[in-house]
């Protein structure tokens, strides 16, 4: 369409992908971790023996939790059980390339000891500073880190929903200067961090600072080149959030896909995206009794595959525990999908969308810049072919199993460019990958 392109000043600043290399890492990484954890994970989603019904990490907006008893959670925060190393192994094991963790979520509690607020690990039992030793122990371990940072905070004095009065207006202004002096110090004492996470924006009070949250987005990226942030942070000057007015992506990557994910290539508009979900329903903060369904390390492996297949990256969500462990249920996930990643991980590290039509078979997945595609199997077709259409001019040299190699698969053109791959996989249980190495046809 040749709309009449609006003039903006705070919109998006860049069309297309970013094309450096810190963000064609990011975007190779295909798998990451979410990391919430705060004081919401001492109670646990229960409050005096009653099960909250809404997310964990929301339980002080509940009307049985009183604010006061919430806030004071701070003197509770002791999480003896914190391992910042085991935690990065947990994420390695399951082959996690990047860490998304919560610096601070909406309740304003602060995992480091910023100096603008006494509402921090600084002033719990606890505290020692959260987010050096996972920083340090993410990197060690070769996982990038992202900083979890909401911008809505119950616990500051100058926070509003909206301005509608004078009063408002001042109040705001002062949690304005506080939130960059936040975001500026975290970028200042953990410089290790490839980008920053927003959440928490979709606040009316927010949506008008197009001007300021601009030109602190544009601080933010000269105080540290190459900075990743995603479509969450700001809104135009007309009140858009994530996608402009004249409908560009803002921000390097699309942030909107949040416990869902998209159907078709057409839905990403071209832009780098990544999908954050839930083990459970929607909670992310540690919720003791967790309930509804339950996702299978199958299921989050083939929205894994999806989220790759689509050109995103997958990022799957931990709710550690008030004492700093991780529960048994999501360390097992943890490991299986490890299991899964260590034999068929080619598959989902630096690939993407192969542009090839959809079969019922499954998801298939291109290495950038080789000549390879991905069959990432989950339902297996009784004949034992695998229906696979390539573009013109192009043929199969070779098909095998990614977990044995050594099957070489036979291979038939049943019509021009359109293949049948046979592949009897030893085990019908688990997903698997066929691998097709292409090639020119003469
Ligand atoms: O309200 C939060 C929620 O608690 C959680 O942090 C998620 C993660 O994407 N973000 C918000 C809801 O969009």
């Amino acid at each position: 369409q040749n709309a009449e392109k609006i003039k903006l000043k705070h919109g998006s600043h860049r069309e297309g992908k970013r094309t450096d290399a810190i963000m064609q890492k990011w975007r190779g990484n295909g798998l990451g971790q979410f990391i919430h954890w705060g004081l919401y994970a001492i109670p646990g989603g229960e409050w005096n023996g009653k099960q909250y019904n809404g997310a964990a990490e929301w339980i002080r907006s509940w009307n049985e939790m009183p604010k006061p008893a919430y806030d004071s959670l701070i003197y509770k925060f002791n999480p003896v059980n914190f391992n910042a190393d085991q935690w990065a192994a947990i994420a390695k094991d399951m082959g996690a390339r990047y860490v998304t963790i919560t610096t601070k979520h909406h309740d304003g509690f602060c995992l480091w000891p910023s100096k603008y607020t006494s509402y921090t690990v600084a002033n719990s039992p606890w505290k020692k500073d959260i987010m050096k030793p996972l920083v340090d122990a993410y990197d060690k371990a070769g996982i990038d880190v992202i900083l979890y940072f909401s911008i809505m905070d119950w616990n500051h004095p100058g926070w509003r929903y909206d301005i509608k009065t004078r009063a408002d207006s001042i109040a705001f202004e002062g949690f304005k200067k506080f939130t960059r002096n936040q975001l500026i110090e975290l970028l200042t004492m953990y410089p290790k961090a490839k980008g920053l996470w927003f959440d928490g924006t979709w606040d009316k009070s927010w949506i008008k600072q197009a001007k300021f949250a601009d030109e602190l987005e544009a601080e933010m990226r000269k105080l540290r080149p190459g900075l990743i942030i995603g479509s969450r942070f700001r809104a135009d000057e007309y009140g858009k959030r994530h996608f402009d007015s004249n409908n560009v992506l803002m921000g390097d990557y699309e942030q909107g896909w949040e416990r869902k994910l998209p159907n078709t290539i057409a839905d990403v508009h071209g832009n780098d995206w990544d999908c954050v979900m839930t083990i459970p329903e929607n909670q992310w903060g540690y919720n003791k009794a967790w309930k509804g369904h339950i996702k299978t390390s199958t299921e989050l492996i083939e929205m894994t595959a999806k989220a790759v297949s689509l050109g995103g990256n997958f990022v799957l969500n931990f709710g550690p525990k008030g004492d700093g462990s991780i529960r048994d249920q999501e360390k097992r996930l943890a490991l299986e999908i490890g299991d899964w990643m260590k034999v068929n991980n080619e598959a989902i590290y630096n690939c993407g969308y192969s542009g090839l039509e959809k079969q019922d078979w499954g998801y298939s997945t291109k290495k950038t810049r080789i000549d390879k595609i991905y069959m990432v199997v989950f339902n297996i077709p009784v004949s034992g072919a695998y229906r696979v259409k390539l573009p013109a001019k192009t043929a199969i040299a070779k098909s095998y199993l990614l977990a044995d190699q050594n099957q070489v698969l036979k291979v038939e053109e049943v019509h021009t460019n359109e293949y049948f791959v046979y592949a009897n996989p030893a085990s019908q249980s688990k997903p698997f990958v066929i691998v097709l190495e292409t090639k020119k046809k003469e």
